[in-house]
């Protein structure tokens, strides 16, 4: 009788990433700017092209196109990270992916949390990118150590969302009355705390070792740094942007413009200064200010295999040769032009990457091969030939290192790159985490083998049955 009174995972997901929405749109007003340029851009896209209404109506929920895909946080301690994937998981969220931002300057590594397997994308795809600050990367010693202690005194969640979280693992689920509570106590971890944790003078010295260590440490909490709803035509948003009074980042991250989406395209506004205070030793407040929170829109492509990342990045390092985007937009348009000349080399229909065996895809029956019976397993290229089995793109839906660095620089403002020795230590991390990460190219390769498999079966089955 409980189990039947369990409000789903899916559920309160979606009653999360609603009311984080509203909650940003009303501490960041420009976030509500973007989100109707990106209702408008994806209203006037759909009307001109009905081939891909049509198409997007049968596969996603078109009222819910211009909604929230991602966010995401920064946090302090292993102990803060960990109580976070058990927080997650309550809403059918889990870790997927390392990413190592050490490489771009950026002192963190991090994962995704988000919803695995097609019915729970489609119900509601929001996943929240979560960073762990590296104090280790930090050269100053006395400076390391009082970070820590600070860290170490603050609590980033409610003691009710933790029970709840508590509940819901031992119950195996939260009924309406507590899902409810749950959305709105976590929702406090998450929200902006414009009175500081620190002194003026400790902000400066945290701000001067690196911008992120003076966001994640001055804090009361993780606050939600930017949502990131879907485009269906990122170009279009960032040219628009200016007209609406928002400044984009200099240049849109991940693939050039393509026939066939691939991967992940992103761009952001550029993060706002915000008035804060700090508290002085005196208990004194002092007026300042702090720049952390931006809004951000993505376009998303099919996911590629080993094979095809690793042609992806050697062709984005490629153009990065060539020109360098600088952060104050100035070279933009060379960017763009030796970002697409490299990438002629990808190919740009969806038989082609199949063939070159670049992407993922998921394989399904044709209106044939729904009538047809065979007696033998074949392989799915002479499956395609005899006009038995079609095939479609594998979304994509985790992050790309290099661009979330354009990301993460682009709101940490000019000449605040930093170098850092690389250092991914994705053990460390998964300590950290209390769990083990999934890896993103294993689960493809499995949705794909699967609807290989559910094709053969259904092709030979008929003639086991008869
Ligand atoms: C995260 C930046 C990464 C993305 O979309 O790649 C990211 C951050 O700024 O904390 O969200
Ligand atoms: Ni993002």
């Amino acid at each position: 009788m409980k189990e039947n009174s369990f409000v789903s995972a899916d559920d309160i997901r979606s009653a999360f990433s609603a009311a984080m929405s509203v909650m940003y749109r009303e501490e960041v007003p420009a976030y509500g700017t973007l989100m109707e340029l990106v209702a408008k851009v994806n209203d006037d896209t759909l009307s001109a092209d009905p081939a891909l209404k049509q198409r997007l109506d049968a596969t996603d929920s078109l009222d819910r196109i211009s909604e929230e895909r991602h966010g995401a946080i920064r946090l302090g301690t292993p102990a803060e990270l960990s109580m976070m994937r058990r927080v997650y998981a309550v809403m059918g969220m889990y870790p997927v992916g390392y990413y190592d931002l050490s490489t771009a300057g950026v002192p963190v590594h991090s994962t995704a949390f988000r919803p695995v397997g097609d019915a729970a994308l489609k119900r509601n795809p929001f996943r929240v990118f979560t960073s762990l600050l590296r104090l280790d990367l930090i050269a100053d010693e006395s400076l390391r150590a009082e970070s820590a202690a600070i860290l170490a005194e603050r609590r980033i969640f409610t003691p009710v969302a933790v029970e709840l979280t508590e509940k819901a693992e031992r119950d195996g689920g939260l009924d309406k009355t507590d899902a409810e509570r749950f959305v709105s106590e976590v929702l406090e971890t998450f929200r902006w705390h414009d009175k500081a944790n620190v002194s003026a003078d400790m902000y400066k010295r945290l701000h001067d070792a690196h911008r992120l260590i003076a966001d994640v440490v001055s804090f009361k909490g993780p606050h939600i740094n930017h949502l990131t709803p879907r485009t269906l035509d990122i170009d279009q948003v960032q040219a628009l942007m200016p007209e609406y009074g928002i400044a984009p980042k200099a240049v849109v991250e991940g693939p050039p413009t393509r026939k066939c989406p691939i991967l992940l395209r992103q761009t952001s506004f550029k993060a706002l200064e915000e008035a804060v205070s700090y508290r002085d030793a005196d208990g004194e407040w002092k007026a300042g200010s702090h720049t952390a929170r931006f809004g951000e829109i993505e376009q998303r492509g099919i996911a590629l295999t080993p094979k095809g990342r690793a042609l992806y990045d050697e062709l984005l390092e490629a153009s990065r040769k060539i020109v360098r985007p600088a952060a104050d937009g100035s070279n933009a348009r060379e960017y763009e032009a030796a970002l697409a000349k490299a990438f002629e080399s990808f190919p740009d229909t969806w038989a082609g990457i199949r063939e070159a065996g670049l992407g993922y895809f998921s394989y399904s029956l044709t209106e044939k091969g729904l009538k047809t019976r065979i007696s033998d397993r074949r392989d799915v290229d002479a499956l395609i030939a005899d006009g038995l089995v079609q095939f479609d793109a594998i979304v994509y839906e985790d992050f790309l290192p290099v661009s979330a660095a354009g990301i993460f620089q682009s709101n940490l403002g000019d000449g605040a790159q930093q170098d850092f020795v690389a250092s991914p230590n994705q053990k460390r991390f998964e300590i950290d985490l209390g769990a083990t990460v999934l890896n993103e190219f294993d689960h493809y390769a499995g949705i794909e083998a699967a609807s290989i498999e559910s094709c053969l079966r259904a092709l030979t089955a008929a003639i086991a049955a008869e």
